[in-house]
Formats: structure tokens, sequence, C-alpha cells
């Protein structure tokens, strides 16, 4: 691992995923989970009453400033123009969204990029040009439409055993029990949502997950 692919594996460990559709109080909820130790944040705005425009750039200002205070890398899932804009920390990208090998051109070589796979083709096509992929879903998950079937950690598995190095990142209706063996079989952190966000007590849950 080079040390820049040793800093993202680290920064994956606990990597809060949130948009206004998943928190009641989204600024207040980050904010506990960056307290509570979540090492990495990012900002993924869907769904039918998703900002947009200036409220959503709003948004994502208030936030990258929470994420800088706690020294939390800001990532922002899809939108490029956006993280441009704002200078985030990088974008995350599906399979559905721009291009891998583009989003790195623009964003350019210091910015990361993720992007969620769910095959060995898709793996090896974006190490082209990721920093870190997202592997899963690992468990069913009600916070994704469009989720791929459940693959637990077949593919997080094989890509370990194929590529040492490569900072791996775990997603999909994971609990604090999972997480051991997530990371026993390769992964180097887990990406969570609903687990966080719709905690009842959004800090014991997050303390839950970053004491592991
Ligand atoms: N990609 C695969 S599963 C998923 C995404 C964005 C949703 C994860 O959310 P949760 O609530 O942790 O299952
Ligand atoms: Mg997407």
């Amino acid at each position: 691992m080079n040390p820049s692919q040793r800093t993202i594996a680290e920064q994956l460990r606990l990597y809060f995923i949130c948009g206004t559709a998943n928190a009641e109080d989204m600024l207040q909820t980050v904010e506990t989970a960056l307290q509570c130790g979540v090492t990495c944040f990012q900002f993924r705005e869907k769904g039918k009453h998703a900002l947009y425009g200036d409220k959503k750039e709003a948004m994502a200002r208030a936030l990258q400033t929470l994420c800088r205070s706690y020294d939390v890398p800001f990532i922002i899932n899809d939108d490029v123009d956006l993280a441009e804009r704002i200078d985030a920390d990088g974008v995350h990208i599906g399979q559905d969204d721009a291009e891998a090998a583009r989003v790195r051109e623009r964003i350019g070589p210091d910015k990361w990029l993720g992007v969620s796979v769910h095959t060995l083709e898709e793996v090896a096509a974006a190490i082209e040009h990721a920093d870190y992929v997202g592997i899963g879903p690992v468990h069913p998950t009600n916070s994704k439409e469009d989720a791929r079937a459940v693959n637990g950690t077949v593919l997080i598995r094989q890509v370990r055993a194929l590529y040492r190095e490569l900072p791996i990142v775990g997603i999909g209706g994971i609990l604090p029990e999972h997480v051991s063996m997530i990371r026993n079989d390769g992964a180097d952190g887990v990406a969570v949502i609903s687990a966080i966000a719709s905690a009842p007590d959004v800090a014991m849950a997050t303390r839950r997950f970053a004491c592991l």
C-alpha cells in the first residue's frame, strides 16, 4: 500500500453517508456522528424531496464546514459540478453515473474518487481511475431503491484476494454486529446510512460502530 492508499483505507473505517431524506435534522445528525467517531462523510442527496440548486449547494457547504472542523473528508455523491464548485475532497459514483475516467479528468489527481462495484469486471475497470471501491449490498437495504442483489461478503473476499492494496468499503444494511466479519473478509471499513441516521440515539449508534 502506498501512503495515500494507507490514508484512504484508514479514513474508510467508518464512512457515514447521509442526505436530507435520511435524517430529520441533517446538520445535527451529521455533527453528532462526526463528534462520535465517523472517519469519512458522503453527502448523498436523493429522492423526491431532494434539495437541488442553491439549496443543495448551501447544505453541501454547511456540511463541508462541519467535516473540516472534525478533519473528516467530505465526499459528494454523483454531483461532480457541485464537488468542483465547492472544492469537496472527492466524488463517489455508481455504475449508472458518469464514467470514472471522465470524473477523474475533471476532479484531477488529488481528489478522492470512489466507485460502487458489483462484479470483478467492474472492479478491474474502476481501479484504473478510482482511489477506493464500495462493495455491496452486503445485507438487504431500504436506503437505496435500485440496489443490486445482496451479495454478503463474497465480492469483498474476491477483490481483496486479487488486489491486496486497494481500499475497500462494504455497504448495505450494515449493523455493528456485522462489522467484524466484513473487516475480516477484507474491507477496510463500512459505509452506513440508516443504522446511524435513523437511530433513535445517533450518538450511541455511532459510538457502537466507532469502538469496533
Ligand atoms: N449502495 C448500496 S447499498 C446502499 C447504497 C448507497 C444503501 C446503504 O444504506 P443502509 O441504510 O446503510 O443500508
Ligand atoms: Mg449514483
